[in-house]
């Protein structure tokens, strides 16, 4: 890439503004916002075991779950970011039990709420594997200049006007899409730029990688059992057995089966009986990019992620994405349409 050929986010973003007619330049700041606070994390991540950021925060989120001192960093980082720019009336964040109104002078006639998980599957900080930060945006559903209220974060995936990740890894990319398509945008920390690295990203429509994590195994529902047994079968025609691809940090398994092809399921176990992964700013956010890229995104047999009404800011969800053909060939066992 050379200064002649290197298209940055920002000018991206600039140059697809006709994507969203009503823009008023908000969007595009909040993505301002939102880049800024991904080049701090990515400083901080790739520093954390120097300046004692690694570890754990020693408190606990709202989902009982071990805060670490990064998720604390993460999540102050993007909400400062999104503040102090006025184009946010509200966030959901993972790491916050209720979510926050923006109803300053500065930001309450905002028409934007944003969901996030600021570092999604941050328990891999400390033994260096990718991580990454999730983010969903939503126009408000609430009168402009009042406070926001349960209705702007209860909206259905379908309702997203944007949503992507950042993700943490052997380089920083951050990928998105405003439901005109994928694209992806590396990190030149030397030049402090995003650059578009992955156009129009497309996943195949077969994959031979599943992603799982077969410790649950028991206590997997009946269909899912099948479905697992389906991948491990010899079978020339259909490039069985698959590869089992599991990194325990949902971006990172995601990012890398939208490009090579492969499914990612986490289904309900005995520990989540509702299966594990949020809602709001896991499973919708990701559903939605996956979706655009050409693949589908469930939580049962038929029953689109994008399409559930949320009830619960924390809500936990089943959730099977990836390629078209293989989330179809779950559905079959799921269904006992086909049998093994
Ligand atoms: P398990 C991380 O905590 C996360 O939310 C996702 O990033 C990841 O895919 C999943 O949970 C891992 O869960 O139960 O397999 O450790």
């Amino acid at each position: 890439m050379t200064t002649a050929t290197i298209q940055t986010l920002g000018e991206f973003i600039i140059a697809n503004q006709k994507d969203y007619p009503d823009a008023s330049g908000e969007l595009s700041a909040l993505f301002a916002a939102i880049r800024l606070a991904a080049k701090v994390i990515h400083r901080e991540i790739n520093r954390a075991g120097i300046v004692d950021l690694a570890g754990k925060s020693g408190e606990q989120n709202i989902q009982g779950e071990q805060q670490m001192k990064l998720d604390v960093l993460a999540n102050d980082t993007f909400k400062e970011a999104l503040a102090a720019r006025g184009v946010v009336c509200g966030i959901a964040s993972e790491e916050e039990d209720k979510y926050i109104l923006l109803d300053d002078g500065l930001n309450k006639n905002s028409k934007y709420v944003v969901m996030m998980d600021p570092l999604d599957g941050s328990s891999n900080i400390d033994v260096n594997v990718s991580v990454g930060t999730i983010f969903s945006v939503y126009r408000r559903k609430s009168p402009v200049g009042t406070s926001v209220t349960d209705e702007d974060f209860y909206q259905p995936g379908t309702d997203q006007v944007a949503a992507g990740y950042v993700i943490y890894g052997s380089s920083t990319m951050l990928v998105y899409t405003t439901g005109h398509g994928v694209n992806g945008f590396t990190y030149d920390p030397g030049l402090g730029v995003f650059c578009l690295s992955h156009p129009k990203m497309r996943t195949p429509e077969k994959g031979v990688i599943y992603s799982i994590n077969e410790g649950n195994y028991v206590h997997f529902p009946d269909g899912v059992k099948k479905y697992i047994k389906y991948c491990q079968v010899e079978d020339d025609d259909t490039q069985r057995p698959y590869t089992s691809r599991y990194i325990g940090s949902l971006v990172s398994d995601i990012h890398r089966n939208l490009i090579y092809g492969g499914i990612y399921l986490y289904p309900s176990t005995s520990r989540y009986p509702n299966g594990k992964l949020r809602l709001l700013y896991e499973c919708n956010p990701i559903a939605f990019l996956v979706e655009q890229a050409g693949g589908r995104a469930v939580y049962g047999v038929g029953q689109r992620v994008l399409e559930l009404k949320p009830t619960s800011l924390h809500q936990r969800v089943p959730f099977f994405a990836g390629s078209p053909y293989m989330v179809s060939d779950l559905e079959a066992f799921m269904s006992g349409r086909v049998q093994l």
